[in-house]
């Protein structure tokens, strides 16, 4: 459905050209590394499908289950989010089991709230990417539905800029004062639905919410964190890589990747600069981003969040490969140091600012982002390294288990949606070099869903 952009006929070529002789050659067994992560993946699954079928989140200690996003009911949460790896993988007796459950059970006709960012980037786009795979119409009408519920909440704002929460049934709004992720996360999934059903107000929505807040930006180019959906009003004034801003920028590059939208392309461009211009420090021979204030670019502290680091991926996609690279190498060091990334450090200092760790993906994506532009070993590794680690201290009974503290490596007992979803697919896609997956022209979502380069 989505042609060969200009943009990835750029990029494959370039880097087919840029490609070292030396950058394929590895001791390492890439595919039985893969087969590997199939095979957890294979497990993990069996695991849900006994203990948590058509659960949200199954608990990975206790084997008991937990419901999200909404309080006290469930939508099959892990299922939707697993479908698309499931495919890619060729687990296709697991993928069919996963797609019936969707056409019996899946309702979203449900009185109760969701978050709307979570809500697309998850449900509608986990169904979308096993609508790529399968072209089963039921999937496409399921997203579809899921999607029509969340649109109440951009059409509540003067601006297009949606509120926080809304009400499955009822398009009951809440929360009025948003970020720039869940203001701009919208447009691949939303762009897709549109092409898909011909029905334009989807991207339009999506769209019209990004370039609200992109026009509200200061003089020297930044978006604050916090802003009043219904006025416009800044709420704050730190400008951050991270959450909650981290996928505003994604999507920017995304709009112009899989739907060749221009206006993104510039928008990214503009904000990018900004940030490369007030933003990047280094210490210790490591870039980092620090926040800044957003009007002065004053820095602000030197504390980064984990999940900013997929953006160095994001930043070699944009064609700032120097600085993506340094970036990632500077997380990379810090996986070296303690196994697996803690969600807050402060670089200056080498203290832990949070020993938590979410099973959280950034930095797989990131080395998967980078390798499809290079194909450097080093990328592989860092996978591997994620990978590894995950497998030696994440494992629990029933699944995979967030870390409590990776410097004692404790686990809890959570796994989130989107561990089906983000680093098993990067694992598995960077190991194994599959037939059903154009690795030349993909597109995937901040959520690991694949909307475009699915092999059938
Ligand atoms: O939902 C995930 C997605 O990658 C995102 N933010 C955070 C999650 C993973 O850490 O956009």
């Amino acid at each position: 459905m989505f042609p060969l952009s200009r943009r990835s006929l750029l990029s494959a070529s370039g880097s087919l050209l840029l490609l070292p002789a030396t950058a394929r050659a590895s001791k390492e067994d890439w595919r039985a590394l893969g087969e590997d992560v199939k095979r957890e993946m294979r497990w993990a699954w069996g695991q849900y499908r006994g203990h948590a079928w058509g659960k949200d989140q199954i608990k990975p200690i206790s084997g008991g289950f937990e419901s999200f996003p909404l309080k006290n009911h469930h939508l099959g949460l892990s299922l939707i989010e697993a479908l698309d790896t499931l495919w890619v993988m060729g687990l296709d007796d697991e993928f069919r089991d996963g797609v019936d459950w969707v056409k019996r059970n899946l309702d979203f006709d449900v009185d109760g709230e969701v978050s709307v960012f979570e809500t697309s980037i998850r449900l509608v786009g986990g169904l979308l990417s096993a609508y790529h795979a399968s072209r089963d119409p039921a999937l496409l009408a399921n997203a579809r539905d899921c999607a029509d519920r969340l649109m109440p909440s951009f059409a509540a704002s003067p601006l297009g800029i949606p509120h926080r929460f809304i009400n499955l049934r009822t398009g009951a709004i809440r929360d009025p004062i948003t970020n720039p992720a869940e203001t701009g996360t919208f447009i691949p999934e939303f762009g897709f639905l549109s092409r898909a059903t011909g029905d334009d107000r989807y991207r339009a929505a999506a769209k019209r919410a990004q370039v609200s807040m992109f026009e509200r930006r200061s003089k020297i180019g930044l978006l604050a964190d916090a802003m009043d959906c219904m006025t416009g009003e800044w709420k704050s004034r730190r400008a951050s890589i991270g959450p909650p801003s981290d996928s505003y920028y994604e999507y920017l590059w995304d709009g112009w990747d899989l739907l060749g939208d221009r206006e993104c392309l510039a928008m990214y461009r503009a904000c990018t600069a900004a940030i490369l211009r007030h933003q990047p420090r280094t210490t210790g021979g490591h870039l980092w981003f620090v926040d800044v204030d957003f009007e002065t670019g004053k820095p602000i502290n030197w504390d980064q969040d984990e999940l900013a680091s997929f953006y160095g991926g994001l930043l070699g996609q944009g064609g700032a490969r120097r600085e993506g690279a340094a970036y990632t190498r500077s997380w990379a060091a810090v996986q070296k140091r303690f196994g697996i990334l803690p969600e807050g450090y402060d670089p200056a200092t080498g203290k832990v600012l949070s020993a938590t760790n979410s099973l959280r993906p950034e930095l797989a994506d990131a080395a998967f982002n980078l390798w499809l532009i290079d194909r450097r070993e080093e990328w592989r590794i860092i996978a591997r390294d994620h990978y590894l680690a995950m497998k030696r201290w994440n494992k629990a009974r029933y699944g995979y288990a967030d870390m409590a503290d990776v410097t004692k490596k404790t686990q809890s007992d959570h796994c989130p949606g989107y561990w089906w979803s983000e680093q098993m697919k990067y694992y598995y896609l960077i190991f194994s070099d599959t037939p059903r997956f154009d690795y030349r022209r993909a597109y995937l979502s901040t959520e690991g869903n694949v909307l475009r380069g699915f092999r059938r």
